[in-house]
């Protein structure tokens, strides 16, 4: 990287000269020396009376007196011996769960400590596990291992995530050991799948042969390394230390261990990172202009790939500050949408990631973890302020952000050239949740044709490298499970999201992935009472908590869950994904949605400019006008339809079709209609196959 001239304060030349501390590892369990770095603060403590004092690194500046209330887990995180203990202790007990300290420590490790709680009685514990795959990338042998797995030891059913990630529910801690160590020994991890630290980053799922596109997968997986825990705990405690190769590019390792601008801990095992890791998680996507299928402003960092006239490659716009979390009735919290931060060539990428990643864990909130998430920082000191701390340890100042073309929703569902002459195909999966028939259909698929997959950041699957004379048999067999292409499946599931709620989310109000498929049966009725066609849709997201996991505030209709069965309805996103939704309702019942729903899209209908999207139109109208309609709504009569087609005069083929219905929670009449209605649209539209 090349630097120009900056001041820094005194604060970031401090880092750069750090005594080297030789200590004892004090696992118990492991007894090789570790060496630490001092780094800013030097704190002496006793972790139980029983073990030595240790000095450990800290990534927090020294702060004044009132500054220095820090949240529960920064003290397990400083005691931890880098996310060791107590939690090697924990797993090695006879309990079916973890302590306190543990539970926060192994989702570091990349899982969570849940119970059902649809049961009584005493809690029957189990972990969740989440993978971690740059760009949703899935080579082969990890999707069969995670398949297994799934049935050996899980639930029985594989969870895709709104960030390209698999989650297993259900394992008991007595097999974890057996299952991680199956996942790393299949090509895949766990690791900074959740923690304080970066998560998965995001990456358009297609695995198109374009430049723009394989550049954005191979710089999100750059940022991926760069950002991946170093000091080895996570080999320790599932691979008994196994070391695994992983050929890491030169640069990211370059531009790891650059401490130019005073960004390392330097000698330390965790040279971004320290002891205390970050504030809080922290999320990156990475994409090309007009591809907004990461959902690109949701994220901590976004980062976009400029190319020249000729489709190469030169540098980046980055924006910053997004996140979806909030908390009901405290106006403090948020959602917010990244914002520009400016443009950096394409050989600083790594080092301007790096510079803002820093700013948050100097800088970011350890003393409450409800505002500790970048978003927060970005808030109180403005992005000018902001940009020029993150300049300081960039080295540079950034460029002017680059214009760029309007944002689209890209779901890349159906059959796709590759442009090298392999096809891929994307599957719509409800909710991302795999299970029975379509599992097993899914899995000989990929077995069979020995795919590699993709998942999408809307928990969906993409099957890679086909050969163009599988197309034909890869259709017929999925279709049997279900697996149907997008056209014959309602449009208002395709861009539907629910997160899982209940019973495993610990933190879930109400329904959300269970309530999801009645909720949109009940939408699509109120479509045809109002007279809207089955064409025209809505993006509907549905959490069970306001926490967003299926960002619902970006959402043309959010269902945000505030009560047992009742939900906060948030209104005006947009098909594109880049407006924030605003909060309409509070605290409408489950049962009474209709009432709220049938006057909203009975204006949309009649009141509606051309082609204006359902979220377009709720902004333009005002919650006012909106509120008004609801509140004077006397109903509407529905107009009984004007043809009726009897189908199905013959029982095998109601017998078959009613199959294929079940498995996508429709009745036998709503699937027939759709395939007819489907089949007659393409034939008018001369796309008939
Ligand atoms: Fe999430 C916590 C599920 C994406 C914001 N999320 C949780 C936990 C782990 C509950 C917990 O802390 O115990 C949920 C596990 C439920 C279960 O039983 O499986 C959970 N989050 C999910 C997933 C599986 C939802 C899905 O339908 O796919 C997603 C997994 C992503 C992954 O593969 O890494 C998931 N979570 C998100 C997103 C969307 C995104 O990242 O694009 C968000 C909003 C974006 C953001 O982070 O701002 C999100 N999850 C949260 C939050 C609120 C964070 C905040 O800033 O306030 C929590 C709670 C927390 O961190 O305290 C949370
Ligand atoms: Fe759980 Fe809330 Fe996330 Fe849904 S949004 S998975 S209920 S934390």
């Amino acid at each position: 990287m090349t630097t120009t001239t900056t001041s820094f304060g005194a604060a970031n030349t401090a880092v750069l000269k750090e005594p080297k501390i030789q200590i004892r590892s004090f696992d118990g369990l492991r007894s090789s020396n570790s060496s630490l770095a001092l780094t800013r603060n030097v704190n002496l403590f006793s972790v139980s009376s029983s073990r030595p004092s240790l000095i450990r690194a800290v990534s927090t500046p020294v702060k004044p007196e009132t500054e220095t209330k820090r949240s529960k887990v920064e003290i397990i995180k400083e005691q931890s011996n880098y996310i060791r203990y107590p939690l090697n202790e924990e797993l090695l007990t006879d309990a079916p769960n973890i302590n306190e300290s543990a539970t926060q420590l192994i989702k570091f490790h990349g899982s969570y400590q849940q119970y059902n709680r649809d049961e009584r009685g005493a809690k029957s514990y189990s972990f969740m596990l989440r993978t971690k795959n740059p760009c949703g990338k899935v080579p082969n042998k990890l999707y069969l291992t995670m398949d297994d797995l799934a049935d050996q030891f899980g639930i029985g059913t594989l969870r895709l995530t709104t960030r390209q990630t698999f989650q297993l529910h259900g394992v008991l801690k007595k097999n974890l050991k057996t299952v991680m160590s199956s996942i790393i020994h299949s090509m895949g991890t766990t690791l900074g799948a959740c923690g304080d630290l970066n998560r998965n980053v995001l990456a358009p799922a297609a695995p198109f042969a374009r430049k723009d596109y394989q550049f954005a997968q191979k710089t999100a997986e750059n940022i991926a390394a760069l950002l991946t825990p170093q000091s080895g705990f996570y080999y320790d405690m599932w691979v008994d230390g196994e070391k695994i190769l992983t050929a890491e590019p030169p640069e990211v390792v370059e531009a790891r261990n650059d401490n130019s601008h005073g960004t390392n801990f330097p000698d330390s095992p965790e040279p971004i990172y320290g002891t205390q890791f970050l504030p809080r998680k922290f999320k990156i996507a990475v994409t090309v202009p007009t591809d907004n299928s990461v959902d690109i402003l949701t994220n901590d960092i976004g980062v976009v790939v400029v190319t020249d006239t000729n489709g190469e490659p030169q540098g980046f716009n980055i924006y910053v500050g997004g996140g979806m979390g909030r908390t009901h009735r405290l106006e403090t919290t948020f959602p917010r949408l990244a914002e520009p931060l400016g443009y950096v060539p394409k050989e600083d990428i790594l080092y301007a990631v790096k510079a803002i990643v820093v700013t948050q864990r100097e800088n970011g909130r350890r003393d409450d973890r409800k505002y500790s998430r970048m978003k927060y920082l970005i808030s109180s000191w403005g992005i000018e302020k902001f940009r020029s701390v993150v300049e300081q340890y960039y080295g540079k100042k950034f460029e002017p952000f680059r214009e760029l073309p309007e944002w689209e929703f890209k779901s890349y569902l159906g059959w796709h050239e590759q442009g090298n002459s392999g096809l891929f195909c994307g599957l719509h999966i409800d909710n991302g949740r795999i299970g029975g028939k379509m599992k097993k259909t899914l899995r000989e698929v990929i077995e069979k044709y020995n795919l590699d997959v993709q998942l999408t950041p809307n928990q969906n699957i993409i099957l890679c490298g086909i050969r163009k004379a599988w197309k034909r048999p890869i259709t017929a067999t999925l279709a049997q499970a279900g697996l149907l292409q997008p056209k014959y499946v309602d449009p208002l599931n395709l861009t539907a999201m629910a997160c899982p709620a209940m019973p495993l989310c610990p933190l879930a109000i109400t329904e959300a992935e269970r309530g999801i498929p009645d909720i949109l049966k009940r939408v699509r009725a109120v479509f045809e009472k109002v007279g809207l066609t089955y064409n025209e849709s809505v993006v509907i997201r549905i959490t069970g908590c306001p926490n967003g996991c299926s960002r619902p505030y970006m959402a043309e209709l959010g269902f945000v869950g505030d009560g047992p069965n009742s939900y906060q309805i948030w209104l005006g996103g947009t098909p594109s994904q880049t407006a924030l939704a605003r909060s309409f309702m509070n605290k409408v019942k489950i049962q009474e949605l209709e009432k709220v729903l049938e006057p909203l899209f009975y204006y949309w209908k009649r009141k509606r400019q051309s082609k204006e999207s359902f979220g377009d139109f709720t902004i333009r109208m005002g919650f006012e006008k909106l509120q008004e309609w609801v509140d004077k709504w006397e109903g509407v009569v529905s107009t009984p339809p004007k043809y009726n087609l009897r189908l199905f005069s013959d029982k095998d083929t109601y017998d078959k079709i009613d199959e294929l219905a079940k498995l996508q929670n429709k009745t036998a009449h709503q699937l027939a209609m759709e395939i007819i209605r489907n089949y007659a649209t393409a034939q008018q539209n001369g796309k008939g196959e």
